[in-house]
């Protein structure tokens, strides 16, 4: 049996929940096309343990495909990211009340790196499954894009991981009731979305030539 391990994160910025561990945990030990199956780990939002964390678990695991969840308040869709860059700039302090600016996540690491998902047959996947979703061209410069770029770095060096990547989610229903005008999307309909993508993933071992580009 493969293993996927799937991420999410701890609550941050005075949230309750974060909608990227609710559906990582809800989805544990799921299996997806019978030889593979789902384990989870949650990272502390924070800049110097999140990825030991993911490294940890990189090692315990080692997982053939590994998908980072993370919470983009405010997003209208599941945004599936294309792209790492090697900076920590942050606008809030993380969970351990760090604030790096302008530093990069590796010293003397590439400028970036791309997602080895499948991304457009993921956004094609979940579209057909009637879940809105996109490609997202820039993972921010917080806790996400740091763990981002930090895993595709690992990921060079350990041969099991064939695929690895990130996708961000928008707010659940309960964090934008405090928000108002805030998108959501509900937990079932996430959880349904990320099985879809990592449904993908395995089908998909070249990514397809769809249209997904924008303008920022
Ligand atoms: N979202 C933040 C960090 C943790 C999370 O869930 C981000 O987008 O950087």
């Amino acid at each position: 049996m493969k293993r996927i391990l799937l991420t999410g994160f701890d609550p941050f910025g005075g949230e309750l929940s974060n909608p990227s561990w609710e559906v990582a945990r809800g989805l544990d030990a799921r299996l997806v096309d019978d030889d593979h199956q789902i384990v989870v780990a949650q990272l502390p939002c924070e800049f110097a343990s999140s990825l030991q964390i993911l490294e940890a678990a990189l090692r315990q695991y080692q997982p053939s495909i590994v998908l980072c969840l993370g919470q983009a308040g405010g997003r209208v869709d599941i945004s599936v990211e294309r792209i790492a860059i090697n900076i920590n700039d942050a606008r809030i302090p993380d969970n351990a009340g760090a604030l790096p600016v302008d530093v990069p996540v590796v010293a003397g690491g590439p400028a970036a790196y791309f997602s080895s998902l499948p991304v457009k047959a993921i956004m094609h996947a979940l579209r057909q499954a009637g879940i809105p979703a996109s490609i997202s061209q820039t993972a921010g410069t917080y806790v996400c894009n740091h763990v981002f770029y930090g895993l595709m770095h690992m990921a060079q060096k350990m041969d099991h991981i064939r695929q690895a990547g990130f996708i961000h989610i928008p707010y659940l229903p309960a964090q934008a009731m405090a928000s108002p005008g805030a998108a959501s999307m509900s937990l079932e309909v996430m959880k349904s979305g990320i099985l879809t993508a990592l449904e993908a993933c395995i089908l998909n071992t070249q990514d397809l030539r769809l249209g997904g580009g924008a303008n920022h």
